[in-house]
C-alpha cells in the first residue's frame, strides 16, 4: 500500500516567512476516503490532543460520525496547519473495539455491568475504606489528557472532599520538570514564552527536544522560518540524529545524562566572555554570584570530556547562545527524563536570565508540555499541588482554596508535599493504598519497570478503578472499568504548552453507555453525598461550563487566571492566552514583560527545592533569599548517572517516539495510515555499533536490563555510539491481536529502572545500562520500523 502523502511528508509544503512577519496561513484538511468538504453535515470547534501543540481544529461531521478534521487557519498557535497524528488519529472513535458497557471483575473476569452496580463497587469501597483507614486508602492517578473542568472536579472531590494526599498525573511522567524548573526560577509554575517567538528569534536552543516529532506542527512553524529570509540559527542538543539535529547550525550529541555537565560549561563561556546582560541581572535576579563560583568547576575541557562533545562544538554552542540577539529555547524529555532533570532545566532558565531574554519577542523560555492538557492538570490540582497554583506550605493559600470550596481549611491536606506517582505505587506495594482510581492513562506500558508495575496493579487487596476509551493494558487488571466518552463527544477546555485555552465542543454521541470524565467524577461525587460545611453539596456544578465557571473564580488573582475567559469567548476564533483577566480582555502574549515575576513570598506557588536532595525549601529560607520577589538563578553541580554501562551491561538505553504513534497506542495503533507508518518496535543502533558487532538492518535484536528484555528489529540510525534507543509505544496489545502478555516483551519499560529525579519527581527514562544480542538474522520482517520520511531517504 502506497503510503499517505503525509506520512512521507509529515511538515507538509513550506510556506517560507522572515523576521518579524506573520506566519503564512496553510489549511490542512482531511477527509475520510471519498468525501469532499460539500459531503460535511457540520464543522465543530476544537483543537488537537495528540501532543501539548494546541493545533486549533474543526471536527467534520457526517450522519452523526466523525468523518475528518481540517485546521483552524484563524488560530494563533496553528494558522491552520495539522500533523500527520491529527489528520488521521481521529479515527479511533469510532473503533469498534471502544469500551461500551462498565465492567466488574467477577470470579477473575471482566463481564459486563450497569453503571449503577460498577459506581456502587467503587463508593461502597471508598466508604469502607474511609471508616476503616481514612482518606489514606485511596489514591488516584489521573493524566494530562482529560479537561480542565474535569481535574477540577477530580481535583475538588479528592482533596476537598475526600482528604486524600495521594493525587498525581502521568504529568508525572512528562512534565513534572518542567512545572519544578519554572518554580524554582520563577517560583511559579507558567510558560514564560509564546510560540510567536519563533517567528521573532534569531537563534532557536532546543535541548532534549525533538520537535520535529514531537510538536510536528510547531517544528513546521521553524522550517518555514528556515526556508525564509534572514533564517534563526538552531543549536539541537540531543545524542540522537533527529530532524531538529539535521535542520541545525550546531548540533551537541552528548552522552545521555550529562546534560547537567554541558550546560554548566556552556553558561561558563557566557560568563567568561561577558556575553552577560549586567543591567537585568543586578535588576531582576538573586544568586548570580554563587552561579559563576559554581560553574568556574566546568571548562569546557572537562565537559568535553564527560559529554564526549567536541571542545570546538562546545565553543560554537556557546557562541550561539552568547551572541543571540533574540534567543528562543525548548527543553524537553532528553532533559526531563534523567537523573539531574530539573538541575539541567533550571540551567536553561539560567541562560536567559544572564541574558536578560524573557518577556521580548523572540525571546522566551519553551519548558515545553507534552500532553495536550498537561498544564490544566498542573493548574486544576489534579496533580497534587492545590489550584491556581496555591502554595500547600502557604497557609493563606489553603485557606484561601477552603474559601472557595467552603470547607474547612484543615480538611485540605497540607502537611505534606502531595504524594508523587512512584510513592503512590510504592504504598499500592506495601498495601496502604488500597482503591487506585486510574483516569485517561495506561500505567502497565508507560510507567518504569513494568514487571512490577504488573505485580502491583494485580494484586487481589488493591481495588483497581480504570476509567478509560479502550479495554488497556491496564484496564485488563482492573477490578472495575468505566467506559469515558473521548474527545469530540464531550465538551471541555484545554491548554496548550504556551498558555493558549481551547474549546473542544462535543461533534458526536459517545459510544454505547461510555460517559464523559465530568459526569462519572460527578456521580462519585454525589454517591458519597459529599459536602460542604453549610451541608451544601461539595461539588456545586452539574456540566462542563458550570465546572469552568467554578474554576475561573478559583484562578481569580492567581498567575494562571481565566477570569476573562468564558465558552463564549472562546467560540469562533482563535483559542486564548492565560492570564486573560478584565484588564487583559486578549490574554497575554508572554509572561515576565516587565522583569515582574509572580515570586513574592507571599504569592509564589512555592519555594523551591534542594535541587541534590529535593528537600522543600521552608518559608523562612525562601523569604531570606528572595524577600523583594525577583527571578532566581539556581546553580547546580553534576553529578553522574546512576546507571552506567560496564562490561556486561555496555550500552547506554534510551527510550522516546516517533512522529507517528502517540504514547501506548490507543489511538494512533487504531489509525489505518499511522499504524502501517510504524507497525512494530524497532531499536537504533549506530551504523558503527552495527559494524563492530556484525549485525545488520532487520536483524532482531534482544535487549535486556537487570530489569527485563525486549525483542526489537534492529534500525540503523545517527545515534551516538554505545546508545541505544527504543520507542515507547509498543505495548502488547495490537491491531492483528499478536503480542500475548507473556510472549517475549516489545513494551521498553520492561527495560526502564524504579529511580526519579529528586526535586521533580519524574521517572529516568533516558538512561539505563544495557546489552544486546542479535537472536534472528531472518530480516522478512525488516521494514517494521517507522517510515522513512522522504528527507531520511
Ligand atoms: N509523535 C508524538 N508526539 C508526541 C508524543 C508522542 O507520543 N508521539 N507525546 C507527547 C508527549 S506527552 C511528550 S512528553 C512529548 C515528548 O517530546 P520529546 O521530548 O521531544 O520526545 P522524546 O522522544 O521522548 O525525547 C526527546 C529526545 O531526547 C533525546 N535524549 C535522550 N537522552 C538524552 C540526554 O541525556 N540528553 C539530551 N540532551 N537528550 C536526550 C532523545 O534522543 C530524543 O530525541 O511529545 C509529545 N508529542
Ligand atoms: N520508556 C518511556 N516511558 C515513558 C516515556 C518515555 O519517553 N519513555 N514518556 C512518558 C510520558 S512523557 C508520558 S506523557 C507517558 C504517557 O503514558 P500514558 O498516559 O500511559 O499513555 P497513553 O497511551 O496516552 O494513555 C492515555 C490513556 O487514556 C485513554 N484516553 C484517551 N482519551 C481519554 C478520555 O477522554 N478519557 C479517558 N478516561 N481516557 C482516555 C487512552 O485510551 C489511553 O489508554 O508515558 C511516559 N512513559
Ligand atoms: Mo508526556
Amino acid at each position: 500500500m502506497a503510503s499517505h502523502p503525509r506520512i512521507a511528508h509529515p511538515w507538509g509544503r513550506r510556506t517560507p516567512y522572515g523576521p518579524g512577519e506573520p506566519w503564512p496561513v496553510r489549511e490542512d484538511v482531511q477527509l475520510a476516503d471519498g468525501l469532499t468538504p460539500d459531503d460535511v453535515d457540520r464543522w465543530v470547534q476544537s483543537a488537537a490532543v495528540l501532543h501539548s501543540n494546541g493545533d486549533g481544529l474543526d471536527i467534520a461531521v457526517k450522519d452523526g460520525r466523525i468523518v475528518g478534521v481540517r485546521g483552524r487557519t484563524v488560530d494563533r498557535v496553528n494558522h491552520g496547519r495539522l500533523g500527520p497524528k491529527d489528520l488521521f488519529g481521529w479515527q479511533a472513535n469510532h473503533s469498534p473495539d471502544r469500551l461500551t458497557r462498565p465492567l466488574v471483575r467477577r470470579d477473575g473476569r471482566l463481564v459486563e455491568t450497569s453503571w449503577e452496580t460498577a459506581m456502587g463497587v467503587v463508593v461502597d469501597r471508598t466508604r469502607e475504606l474511609l471508616a476503616e483507614q481514612g482518606p489514606s486508602a485511596l489514591g488516584f492517578y489521573t493524566t494530562g489528557q482529560l479537561f480542565l473542568e474535569e481535574y477540577y472536579t477530580l481535583g475538588l472531590i479528592a482533596h476537598g472532599g475526600l482528604g486524600t494526599n495521594h493525587v498525581d498525573g502521568n504529568t508525572r511522567l512528562c512534565t513534572a520538570t518542567a512545572a519544578a524548573a519554572l518554580k524554582q526560577s520563577f517560583a511559579s509554575d507558567g510558560q514564560p514564552g509564546s510560540y510567536a517567538d519563533i517567528d521573532h528569534a534569531d537563534t532557536i536552543a532546543l535541548f532534549g527536544h525533538n520537535m520535529a516529532e514531537t510538536q510536528s506542527v510547531t517544528w513546521t512553524r521553524v522550517l518555514d522560518r528556515l526556508a525564509g529570509p534572514n533564517p534563526p540559527r538552531v543549536l539541537c542538543v540531543d545524542p540522537r540524529e533527529t530532524p531538529v539535529a539535521r535542520a541545525a547550525t550546531v548540533h551537541l550529541r552528548p552522552r545521555p545524562g550529562t546534560n547537567v555537565m554541558l550546560m554548566n560549561a556552556l553558561l561558563r563561556e557566557l560568563i567568561e566572555h561577558d556575553w552577560v546582560d549586567h543591567a537585568y541581572v543586578d535588576a531582576h535576579t538573586v544568586g548570580y554570584d554563587e552561579l559563576v563560583q559554581r560553574v568556574a568547576d566546568y571548562p569546557v575541557e572537562r565537559a568535553a570530556q564527560v559529554c564526549d562533545v567536541p571542545v570546538g562544538d562546545l565553543h560554537e554552542a556557546a557562541r550561539l547562545l552568547g551572541t543571540a540577539g533574540r534567543l528562543l529555547s525548548t527543553v524537553l524529555q532528553g532533559f526531563y527524563q534523567s537523573h539531574q532533570a530539573t538541575a539541567a532545566a533550571v540551567q536553561v532558565n539560567n541562560v536567559h536570565l544572564l541574558r536578560g531574554m524573557l518577556g521580548r519577542p523572540g525571546c522566551g523560555v519553551l519548558q515545553m508540555n507534552g500532553q495536550p492538557t498537561a498544564q490544566n492538570t498542573r493548574e486544576a490540582g489534579a496533580d497534587g499541588d492545590l489550584p491556581g497554583f496555591r502554595n500547600w506550605s502557604n497557609d493563606a493559600h489553603v485557606a484561601d482554596l477552603a474559601r472557595i470550596w467552603n470547607i474547612d481549611p484543615m480538611d485540605i491536606p497540607h502537611y505534606a508535599a502531595p504524594t508523587h506517582l512512584m510513592q503512590i505505587m510504592r504504598y499500592a506495594e506495601q498495601g496502604t493504598i488500597r482503591l487506585l482510581w486510574v483516569t485517561g492513562t495506561n500505567p502497565a506500558v508507560s510507567l518504569p519497570e513494568l514487571a512490577r508495575v504488573r505485580r502491583i496493579l494485580a494484586q487481589e487487596r488493591l481495588l483497581l478503578v480504570v476509567q478509560d476509551i479502550f479495554l488497556t493494558e491496564t484496564a485488563q487488571l482492573a477490578d472495575v472499568v468505566l467506559p469515558a466518552a473521548a474527545w469530540g463527544e464531550k465538551t471541555g477546555t484545554f491548554t496548550n504548552t504556551d498558555r493558549t485555552v481551547h474549546l473542544s465542543e462535543k461533534a458526536v454521541e459517545p459510544p454505547g453507555e461510555a460517559r464523559p470524565d465530568l459526569d462519572i467524577f460527578l456521580d462519585y461525587a454525589r454517591g458519597l453525598d459529599l459536602r460542604d460545611q453549610d451541608g451544601d453539596p461539595l461539588v456545586k456544578w452539574s456540566d462542563a461550563e458550570g465546572a469552568f465557571e467554578g474554576w475561573k473564580e478559583c484562578s481569580r488573582g492567581r498567575p494562571c487566571d481565566y477570569s476573562g475567559l468564558s465558552y463564549d469567548r472562546l467560540r469562533g476564533g482563535s483559542g486564548i492566552q492565560w492570564p486573560c483577566t478584565e484588564d487583559a480582555p486578549d490574554g497575554t502574549e508572554r509572561l515576565y514583560a516587565d522583569g515582574r515575576f509572580f515570586s513574592a513570598p507571599d504569592y509564589c506557588e512555592s519555594y523551591g527545592r534542594d535541587l541534590v536532595t529535593g528537600a522543600p525549601v521552608s518559608p523562612v529560607e525562601y523569604r531570606a533569599l528572595n524577600p523583594d520577589g525577583r527571578a532566581v538563578i539556581k546553580a547546580a553541580a553534576y553529578q553522574s548517572a546512576h546507571e552506567r554501562p560496564d562490561a556486561e551491561l555496555p550500552f547506554q538505553l534510551i527510550t522516546g517516539r516517533t512522529i507517528y504513534h502517540f504514547h501506548t497506542r490507543t489511538k494512533t495503533g487504531r489509525a489505518p495510515e499511522l499504524q502501517a507508518a510504524a507497525p512494530d518496535v524497532w531499536v537504533e543502533v549506530a551504523a558503527a555499533d552495527a559494524a563492530e558487532q556484525g549485525w545488520v538492518e532487520g536483524d532482531l535484536l534482544e535487549v535486556s536490563t537487570p530489569r527485563g528484555s525486549v525483542q526489537a528489529r534492529l534500525r540503523v540510525g545517527g545515534i551516538r555510539p554505545g546508545v541505544l534507543f527504543l520507542p515507547f509505544h509498543y505495548g502488547y496489545w495490537d491491531t492483528g491481536g499478536g503480542h500475548a502478555p507473556d510472549g517475549p516483551g516489545r513494551a521498553a519499560n520492561e527495560l526502564t529502572l524504579t529511580d526519579w529525579d529528586p526535586a521533580s519527581k519524574q521517572p529516568i527514562f533516558k538512561t539505563a545500562a544495557a546489552r544486546a544480542r542479535r537472536v534472528d538474522g531472518d530480516r522478512t520482517a525488516a521494514d517494521a520500523g517507522p517510515t522513512r520520511t522522504e528527507e531520511e531517504r
